[in-house]
C-alpha cells in the first residue's frame, strides 16, 4: 500500500451503456498538499475504441481527502467479450517510465461489461424489442450482483 495516496477500490465494474466509470482516489495523510498524475493504460479494452484515454494532473489541497475521476466508456451495438483497462497513479515530477507510484493500491482495474448479445444486430421487430427488454432485466440483475460482490470486497479491503 502506498503511504500517501491510493485507489479506494482495486477493481471497478461498469456496463458499456453506462457511459462512464468513476474511480475514487484517496489521500491518506492529513494537512499536506499532494500533486499526482492519473492515467489509463490499455489492456483488453483499447482507447479510443472502448473508452477514452485520460492523463490528468490531480491536486489535493490540505483538506481534501478524496477525488473522483470520471472516465468515458464507449457504448456500441455489437457484442464483444467483457474488456478491461487499468488506471494508474504516477509522479508527474519524474520521467515517464520511472514515474509509477509504489504500492499495490496505485493501480486499479476497470471491467467493462458488454450488454449486446450476438446475432441481434439490425433486428427491428417486436420479438427483438422483447428480447431487448429481457436482456436489460438480466443486465440489471447482473449489475446488482456485481455491485454487491464489489461492495463486499471493498468493505473487506477497507477494514
Ligand atoms: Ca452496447
Ligand atoms: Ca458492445
Amino acid at each position: 500500500m502506498n503511504e500517501y495516496v491510493g485507489f479506494k477500490c482495486l477493481h471497478y465494474s461498469v456496463t458499456e451503456s453506462n457511459g462512464h466509470v468513476e474511480v475514487t482516489i484517496c489521500k491518506k495523510i492529513i494537512s499536506q498538499e499532494i500533486t499526482i498524475g492519473v492515467r489509463t493504460i490499455n489492456d483488453t479494452a483499447q482507447a479510443p475504441r472502448d473508452y477514452t484515454h485520460i492523463d490528468e494532473i490531480i491536486e489535493f489541497n490540505k483538506r481534501d481527502t478524496e477525488k473522483k475521476i470520471r472516465i468515458p466508456i464507449v457504448d456500441d451495438e455489437e457484442w464483444n467479450p467483457d474488456l478491461e483497462f487499468i488506471v494508474e497513479l504516477y509522479d508527474p515530477n519524474k520521467l515517464e517510465g520511472e514515474d509509477r507510484l509504489p504500492g499495490d493500491d496505485t493501480q486499479c482495474r476497470v471491467t467493462i461489461l458488454d450488454e449486446d448479445f450476438p446475432g441481434t444486430i439490425g433486428f427491428q421487430n417486436t420479438k427483438s424489442a422483447y428480447q431487448r427488454m429481457l436482456r436489460k432485466l438480466k443486465l440489471k440483475l447482473r449489475e446488482m450482483m456485481v455491485v454487491m460482490v464489489l461492495s463486499a470486497a471493498c468493505s473487506q479491503l477497507n477494514h
